[in-house]
């Protein structure tokens, strides 16, 4: 039997909605790891679209946490960063960081801040750069493409994009963090969507694309940086998990459309997870 990976998934959880913690514990428990989780802020909802949400925050807790694992000298193979609240947490996490990792612990960040060219109106200008140098930290990053921009200091363009410009991003994400890069919102035209992909390591570049399903289907960044991050912790390559990634948000996507519901409740990522264990079965090179 393959040694069980252990991950610590650092978010927020929202209460509903989907997304965060509610994909990211059972996205990568179904695929045989074991997740521990450190809560950043409990809200009653995701904060995309909905008004009135509660938001508690766990900054003080944080850091007791990461230091009784550290007593306890529990060994991570993984540690999952996605939403963080605040400047201040970006900096505790950067020393959760110290406190959790070793030298084969695999990091990685999903500089959660925007999308579609704005900055998630919970943040403050000085937080891009604050996620910078958390990025710096990571082995592998998943942004989007509103959250390339922010980490680069660019302005946003809204696509379709040239491959120039995806490399010119490419480039630029691998300077702040050498080690893997999934960019995500990658289009060259309206009808096929997706990832690129460079592993500083090997230096290869790929581009992973599938037909486009319209609508603003909430959560699916967080469905597909988990389920990613299943596919890397199952011995994947970097382009291959990236595409196992993107059939999934895909079926998770056309299963809540065929459901019609509203689009804030998240998308039905449940109802396929056994394709997505079938898909991480399949045989690697
Ligand atoms: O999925 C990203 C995310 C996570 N957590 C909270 C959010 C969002 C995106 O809107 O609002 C609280």
């Amino acid at each position: 039997m393959e040694k069980q990976k252990r991950v610590a998934a650092i978010h927020d959880i929202s209460c509903f909605g989907k997304c965060s913690l509610t994909v990211a514990l059972p996205v990568l428990s179904a695929a045989g790891n074991e997740v521990c989780c450190i809560p950043t802020a409990v809200l009653s909802t995701h904060t995309g679209g909905f008004s009135g949400y509660t938001y508690r925050d766990l900054t003080e807790d944080i850091l007791p946490v990461a230091d009784h694992w550290n007593n306890l000298s529990i060994h991570f193979d993984c540690v999952y960063t996605g939403f963080l609240g605040s400047v201040e947490q970006t900096g505790i996490i950067c020393q959760v960081l110290d406190r959790i990792t070793n030298g084969d612990t695999l990091v990685m960040v999903d500089p959660v801040m925007g999308d579609n060219g704005s900055l998630y109106s919970v943040f403050s200008e000085h937080f891009p750069s604050a996620m910078r140098q958390l990025c710096e930290r990571a082995d592998v990053i998943v942004p989007n493409m509103t959250e390339a921009y922010l980490l680069l200091g660019e302005p946003y363009q809204c696509g379709p994009y040239t491959e120039q410009e995806i490399n010119h991003l490419l480039d630029g994400l691998s300077k702040l963090c050498p080690g893997q890069i999934v960019l995500t919102g990658v289009h060259f035209d309206e009808e096929m969507l997706g990832a690129a992909t460079l592993d500083g390591h090997t230096g290869k570049r790929e581009i992973i694309l599938r037909q486009k399903v319209d609508g603003m289907y909430h959560g699916t960044g967080d469905v597909y940086a988990s389920s990613l991050l299943a596919a890397l912790l199952k011995g994947f390559s970097l382009s291959q998990a990236a595409a196992i990634a993107a059939d999934y948000t895909v079926m998770a996507i056309k299963t809540t459309k065929q459901m019609d519901k509203d689009l804030r409740y998240g998308v039905n990522f449940e109802y396929n997870i056994p394709a997505l264990i079938e898909m991480l079965k399949e045989e690697r090179p």
